[in-house]
């Protein structure tokens, strides 16, 4: 259908009033930007859109995300009036209330429709980004009749001033994402006031010189909207759209200023507003004719789903479509049992960075899904295998992204293609530029998004590139992110389990700390015939070793300390000491078993001393506040790994008497 021009300005009133007046009864919200952009949205989701209330979950649907999270009622207005089942009027009443799916911000797992979570600025074009670069190596594969869709993003002034854009327009630019479009919210209102009293850069030659297509357009004129987003349809570059909008627009004397960003207009203003825009209607009454207007524009979706259905029923192509959408968990375990076999056989001692890509190996040979890449890092990470060409504008059915020196692009691009479907990212970087990437980390976590971050160089281990290069704080922090799991394996065989489990949790992300440096293999004596069952850091930690002598003290450890807790064990054995080694590559998980489990591997009448080259803050939990907590609580130093570890106190020599004395009181 094709909506009469005239029929939309009614349509984007309703988002204005439902925007304010949900404001109003939270006392608390962004009514600004879901006025000021209304219009464009409605000719957005009227006329150019793909997508259909009764399938959210229709695979080649067009992705649209509200980079500009704050204006929350925005989409909230849009799914409910467009038809999807959430949210309800009832919903929207409720607007920021516990137990309402309309939060404060967009959720991605609290509503269908919202494709990912914002508030954070920036972050949503980012994602949207990495959504586009899932849609085109998916269409590489399947081809234009099942996948061809379009990503769409609104974005704020904010958003564009970020840092984070010029890594994401940077990187979609290059890979010629022609499926990307953003629509900016060009308002010239920030919080502060004008948008100018702290910028005077040309957002629209900035994108130009990125590669991008640049169109405006009065974004308070239909006709006009819609020559923009055709305009931008048409370019094979992404492109981004300034809608010249006025921020509040219809609130006749607040409209144009930041006292519409952020703050409840007020009942005055409000009532101003309704005789501005000549609604008459109570507040969270939509008129029959409107809604009727706002339900059809979810016809076209609905059609051309029952065409696209017709065509995946008839593909030959159906069952592996259907194969890539789906979790990937059964596949993981079964991908590395020869690997871990030829391990047991032979075992090998290697940096666990380089553990990583022997068992990235068979994963990614295995696994269409598996999207792999790296910040510059690739050769460091060791995140490239044979399996995964390079994603490029030349080859989209690539599966390896060089994601440039950007990592928090590639962080939120990797929540985006996970968040798309059909593929599962995992990226490289070294471990103290997590920091980089914090916030896409948090909102992977946040969104529940099963990517996996694979870090190297994770502690002083990494030797002479200094304490700028020498994580300290950084795992244990990781560690404090909900719904995060950090893994720090100690060989091969712990790095290939942790790949399994770090796949195996689709909605919980993962870090892979990894050496440098080569380690010990530790792990064969028991893993013969490996499979799932066997997976020993499944517990998070478990005992490597156990006592000979009669057994005073357990050992803690991560990672490279793993050998050297071994090595303090022996020396303690020696003495008559008997100590157990625990390695505990996921605290996580550790935490997550049962208290008789957690009790036996870490007894109540032992010494119990963790040793990770980290902070030691947060180890008590396992040792008690009368254990010994061997970490690094200060910047590393440049000099090569074996110096460092000596002068900060990592050797056997230097950990046992610490426990003799503990012992001998
Ligand atoms: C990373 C980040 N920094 C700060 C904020 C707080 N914040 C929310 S909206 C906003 C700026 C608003 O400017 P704009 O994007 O132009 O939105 P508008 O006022 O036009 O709606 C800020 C600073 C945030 N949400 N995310
Ligand atoms: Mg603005």
């Amino acid at each position: 259908m094709s909506l009469d021009p005239s029929r939309m300005a009614p349509m984007a009133n309703a988002i204005r009033a439902l925007s304010m007046d949900a404001v109003q009864a939270a006392n608390s919200g962004h009514p600004g930007m879901p006025m000021g952009m209304a219009d464009v949205a409605t000719v957005l989701w009227s006329k150019y859109l793909k997508f259909d209330p009764s399938a959210p979950h229709w695979a080649d649907r067009d992705r649209f995300v509200l980079s500009a999270g704050h204006g929350s009622m925005l989409i909230y207005s849009l799914l409910h009036l467009s038809g999807y089942a959430a949210p309800t009027m009832d919903d929207i009443r409720n607007f920021r209330q516990l137990g309402s799916p309309c939060a404060g911000h967009p959720e991605n797992f609290l509503l269908d429709g919202v494709e990912c979570t914002t508030g954070p600025l920036g972050q949503g074009v980012a994602m949207a980004v990495g959504m586009a670069i899932a849609e085109r190596q998916l269409n590489a594969h399947f081809g234009d009749d099942l996948v061809n869709h379009r990503t769409w993003a609104i974005a704020g002034d904010g958003c564009l001033m970020e840092g984070i854009n010029h890594e994401a327009i940077g990187l979609a630019g290059h890979l010629k994402l022609g499926q990307l479009i953003v629509l900016w919210d060009d308002n010239n209102i920030t919080i502060d006031g004008a948008a100018d009293l702290s910028t005077s850069e040309d957002v629209k030659a900035r994108h130009q010189s990125a590669g991008w297509h640049v169109v405006s357009c009065d974004g308070h004129d239909a006709s006009d909207i819609s020559r923009a987003i055709e305009e931008a349809m048409a370019d094979d570059r992404p492109s981004l759209v300034a809608c010249k909008t006025i921020i509040g627009k219809g609130a006749p004397n607040k409209q144009g200023t930041s006292a519409t960003h952020g703050a409840p207009l007020g009942p005055d203003e409000i009532a101003a507003a309704r005789e501005m825009l000549g609604w008459e209607y109570e507040p969270f009454v939509v008129p029959d004719d409107i809604t009727a207007d706002w339900k059809s524009t979810g016809d076209r979706g609905a059609k051309e789903r029952a065409a696209w259905q017709s065509r995946f029923d008839a593909s030959d192509k159906k069952g592996e479509f259907e194969s890539r959408m789906d979790n990937i968990a059964k596949l993981a375990s079964p991908a590395i049992e020869a690997h871990i076999a030829g391990l047991v056989a032979e075992p090998q001692k290697v940096a666990t960075r380089k553990a990583s890509e022997m068992a990235l190996g068979p994963l990614t040979q295995q696994i269409p899904h598996l999207v792999g890449g790296s910040a510059d890092l690739t050769g460091s990470n060791n995140t490239k295998t044979p399996s995964t060409e390079p994603f490029s504008a030349d080859n989209y059915a690539g599966r390896y992204l060089y994601y440039g020196i950007r990592e928090f692009g590639m962080a939120a691009a990797m929540n985006g293609m996970m968040l798309h479907g059909g593929v599962v990212p995992y990226g490289g970087t070294f471990l103290i530029f997590s920091d980089y990437c914090r916030n896409a980390i948090r909102l992977s976590a946040l969104q529940q998004t099963g990517v996996v971050y694979v870090m190297t160089h994770d502690s002083i281990g990494l030797g002479e590139d200094g304490p700028t290069h020498q994580p300290v704080e950084q795992v244990m922090s990781l560690r404090l992110v909900p719904n995060l799991n950090v893994y720090r394996p100690c060989d091969t065989i712990e790095t290939a389990e942790c790949w399994a489990l770090a796949l195996e949790t689709s909605s919980t992300p993962s870090i892979l700390a990894l050496s440098r440096q080569g380690l010990p293999q530790l792990r064969g004596e028991g893993d013969e015939n490996w499979t799932s069952a066997k997976n020993r850091s499944a517990n998070g930690g478990y005992r490597l070793r156990a006592a000979n002598a009669d057994r005073k003290v357990v050992l803690v450890a991560t990672g490279s300390e793993v050998q050297l807790a071994v090595q303090v064990a022996d020396q303690l054995e020696q003495q008559g000491i008997g100590a157990d080694v625990v390695s505990m590559p996921c605290t996580e998980l550790f935490d997550a078993q049962d208290a008789a489990y957690r009790s036996d591997i870490l007894p109540a009448d032992t010494l119990k001393v963790s040793i990770e080259a980290g902070t030691s803050l947060g180890w008590e939990r396992y040792t008690g506040t009368d254990g010994i907590n061997i970490g690094i609580d200060r910047f590393g130093a440049s000099a090569p790994a074996s110096d460092l570890f000596e002068k900060f106190g990592f050797t056997a020599d230097a950990i046992v008497p610490q426990i003799t004395n503990k012992i001998n009181g």
